[in-house]
């Protein structure tokens, strides 16, 4: 530090001089994609970004940094990035564009969008998104802005990333419930209020690569360290499975059996948490009941788990209190979704391991009433009842509800291919790339997509789904050219503030400013800010955008344990919890007036060797997908040379034993096939992996190759897109859908082929 040149209140430097860079703490998170906010140093040199550091004194990812924040410079200054406004000057996937300025792009949106308002009604523009970014509220508040309540999550069907488990969590315990890792303490684990959790199930969660949702990885090694034994369910060998008490590797899709049997231990063994169940559950004894149909054996069969070891993780998690889990997108990621949350929250919920320390922290409800400090992820608040009420999917699942306020992705894509229950007529998708990662289904996808006769894409490169279906294209930047506000480390434990390193490049805009320009064309009254920092700075409640940018973060001081306890979490402000009953529902009342099973349940899949015997005689291996490298955010990432070389080819995993029986040897290309597609991947030989299971990696594009499309769609998306082999479907509560647990069958490629 050669020259302080910024400090807080308290005097401490939040910006300073150092061998002729200008370095400031801030935090990264999108564009590119990212769950997580991690404390960084921006290293700028005459107005260049020159590099970017892991933060030493940020207290949650202490330093540390992944591999796509390290070379955040290479995103910033790739020569791929979109850097004007586009509009096609030819046809859809024909590749041809016309650079337009800022205001002829706009204009020409605006015009569109208003004639479709007068005409049809706002509901007929479908606004839409990807994942992980913290641009959420600026998307959902264009669409709800203009009138139309159709902001939700591009294609990503049955909702089957996290909202399976929010809605879960909302409709029976009334919050969200998350790991505690001391993450809302300032002085974390030495925190006297913190208890070391005695033992940890990571569940479908690769939190070490992936660490999803503001939660960071390490924190489980950090409490390993401290003691924290683990359980870890996955059918593919991990870090975390490798360094487990107990590994469950079970068979992909029958997480709700597995935590069915292992209730079953509990109760039937009496390890349960009596008083706690007794003043705070509802429904315990239909749960016990329940409970009876899963015994250990029964569960084994279905599972693939031996008995012992079921018997056994069950005993050690309901005997170490307090004790937490950590589960991740697997539980989402088929039609048993719900039903999976459900069962694994019993776990938590009969183990009294509810708001105490070391166990599962509650949020408040944290869509409608989140910290003093945070926008709100989507406020509907300013549409009209009548307007809510035409929400994609809302009136068919009553369940979503509870938690986003966002379309049905099913429901939409019936909505564009039928016009029912009214027709959709333009579609923004800003931050997703449906065709080649998002959805299930890939090519029906790109016909469902065509059908809308007007199309806007905000993206920072150029991507298949825009060469094949935008009509205008909007450049926007990355994380390090504009400032913003965050939520640090899971939603309601405070706020952190992002501190643009350098001005935009090119003609690039912030996200969030390019849908106040468009909505202040269309309905200015709703779009009053002048600006995206303006807007940025009104967001915060209680504090001022100078306080947090010099504090770098701060957090929610009103925390406290055992809200439940104290009134905290109930309007009427009596003890209890936010549900119908005032106790977390083991027995759902909701569920039960929707018509659906309120008690956990195991489903057989669809397409599995037990639902469809005939099937798997031709294609005998069960599909899991998507695991998360380090070097890729979803289908980012594959134009940065420094990261592609780390893994520059889409693989399958595949047992050594059926390597052999199919002639199949590490590093061949392979087919990965099924009665809907096939996708071409290259074979990497593990015996991490079940024999009867494979994986193959989503996302995948090659952004090196030709965007016209030569039969594999523009730039190849469709050459190694295992979404060709899954199919678009969810559940009767419209949550989850399957992602992962389908048939394949693996092959050797045929010559010319
Ligand atoms: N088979 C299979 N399919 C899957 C999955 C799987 O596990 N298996 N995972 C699913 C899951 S969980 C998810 S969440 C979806 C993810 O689906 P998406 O969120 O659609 O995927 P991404 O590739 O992360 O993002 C899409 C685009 O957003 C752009 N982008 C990144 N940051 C920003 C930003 O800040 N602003 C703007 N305007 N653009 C930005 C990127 O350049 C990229 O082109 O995929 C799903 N698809
Ligand atoms: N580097 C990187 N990080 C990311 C992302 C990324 O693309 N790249 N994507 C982000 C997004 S949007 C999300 S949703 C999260 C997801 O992050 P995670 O929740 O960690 O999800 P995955 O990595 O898809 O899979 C987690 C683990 O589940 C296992 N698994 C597979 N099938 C099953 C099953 O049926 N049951 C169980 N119990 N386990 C199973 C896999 O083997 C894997 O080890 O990651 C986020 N973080
Ligand atoms: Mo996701």
């Amino acid at each position: 530090m050669d020259k302080v040149l910024k400090t807080n209140a308290d005097g401490r430097p939040w910006q300073w001089e150092e061998d002729g860079m200008i370095v400031t703490r801030s935090h990264a998170r999108s564009a590119p994609g990212c769950h997580t906010n991690c404390g960084v140093l921006t290293y700028v040199k005459d107005g260049k970004l020159v590099k970017v550091e892991g933060d030493p004194d940020n207290p949650f990812n202490n330093g540390r940094l992944c591999p796509r924040c390290l070379a955040l410079k290479d995103v910033v200054y790739s020569p791929d990035r979109l850097q004007q406004p586009l509009v096609r000057d030819g046809e859809r996937g024909e590749n041809k564009w016309k650079r337009v300025s800022w205001d002829e792009a706009l204009d020409l949106i605006a015009d569109k969008f208003k004639k479709i308002i007068e005409e049809h009604g706002p509901e007929s523009i479908v606004f839409q998104q990807g994942t992980g970014r913290d641009i959420f509220a600026y998307i959902s508040r264009l669409a709800y802005g203009i009138g139309s309540p159709n902001w939700g999550h591009s294609f990503l069907m049955g909702n089957a990333c996290y909202l399976p488990r929010i809605n879960a969590m909302m409709v029976f315990s009334g919050a969200a419930n998350f790991m505690d890792c001391a993450q809302a303490l300032e002085d974390r684990y030495d925190d006297p209020q913190y208890e070391i959790p005695g033992c940890i199930i990571t569940w479908g969660n690769n939190t070490i690569a992936t660490n999803p949702d503001g939660f960071y990885g390490h924190w489980i090694v950090d409490l390993m360290q401290r003691g924290a034994k683990l359980i870890n369910v996955d059918p593919r060998l991990n870090w975390l499975s490798a360094h487990a008490e107990y590994w469950l590797q079970l068979r992909p899709g029958t997480d709700a059996a597995l935590a069915l049997g292992m209730l079953n231990v509990i109760i039937n063994e009496d390890l349960y948490d009596h008083e706690f169940v007794e003043k705070w559950c509802y429904g315990f004894e239909e749960l016990r009941e329940r409970v009876q149909d899963y015994p250990p054996s029964k569960v084994a069969e279905i599972t693939w788990v031996p008995e012992d070891k079921i018997v056994g993780a069950a005993r050690l998690f309901a005997t170490s209190k307090p004790a937490s889990i950590k589960w991740g997108l697997k539980v989402d990621q088929n039609t048993n979704g719900i039903q999976n949350a459900q069962a694994v929250m019993a776990l938590w919920c009969i183990t009294g391991n509810v708001d105490n320390p070391g166990g599962m922290l509650l949020g408040t409800d944290m869509m409608s009433e989140p910290v003093p400090w945070q926008s709100k992820i989507s406020d509907v608040s300013i549409l009209s009842q009548e307007a809510q009420d035409k929400r994609l999917g809302g009136k068919e699942y009553p369940m979503l509800s509870f938690g986003f306020t966002c379309t049905q992705p099913n429901a939409m894509v019936r909505a564009i291919e039928t016009g029912e229950p009214y027709p959709i007529l333009a579609g923004w998708w800003q931050t997703t790339n449906p065709i080649a990662c998002t959805s299930t289904d890939a090519r029906r996808a790109l016909e469902v997509l065509k059908k809308i006769p007007f199309n806007v894409v905000v993206d920072l490169f150029m991507t298949p789904t825009a060469i094949a279906i935008a009509d205008v294209v909007l450049p926007t930047c990355t994380i390090m050219e504009r400032n913003g506000s965050s939520g640090i480390a899971e939603y309601y434990i405070g706020a952190a503030a992002i501190t643009k390193a350098i001005d935009p490049l090119y003609e690039t805009k912030a996200d969030a400013q390019i849908n106040l320009e468009l909505g202040k064309r269309i309905k200015p009254e709703n779009f009053a800010w002048d600006s995206w920092d303006d807007w940025n700075a009104t967001e915060l409640r209680g504090i001022t955008w100078e306080e947090l940018q010099s504090n770098v973060y701060m957090y929610n001081k009103g925390f406290q344990y055992k809200k439940h306890e104290k009134g905290l979490l109930r309007s009427d402000g009596q003890p209890g919890f936010n549900t119908p009953t005032g106790k977390l529902e083991l027995y759902s009342t909701l569920l039960e007036a929707w018509g659906l099973d309120p008690l956990p349940y195991y489903e057989e899949l669809s397409e599995t060797p037990i639902s469809k015997p005939q099937l798997a005689k031709e294609y005998p291996l069960i599909l899991t997908t998507g695991v998360r490298p380090w070097v890729f955010f979803h289908s980012e990432h594959r134009m940065i040379p420094r990261l592609r070389r780390v893994k520059p080819d889409p693989q399958v995993e595949i047992h050594p034993d059926v390597a052999d029986q199919l002639g199949i040897v590490d590093g061949e290309w392979v087919m990965v096939e099924n009665q809907r597609g096939k996708a071409r991947f290259r074979a990497k030989i593990t015996r991490g992996i079940d024999p009867r299971v494979v994986m193959a990696d989503h996302a995948w594009w090659f952004p090196e190759r030709s965007p016209e499309d030569h039969g594999f769609g523009p730039y190849d998306c469709f050459k190694s897109n295992i979404n060709l082999l899954t199919r678009m479907d969810t559940a009767a509560s419209g949550f989850g859908a399957d992602y992962i647990g389908l048939l394949c069958r693996v092959r050797k490629i045929e010559e010319g082929e």
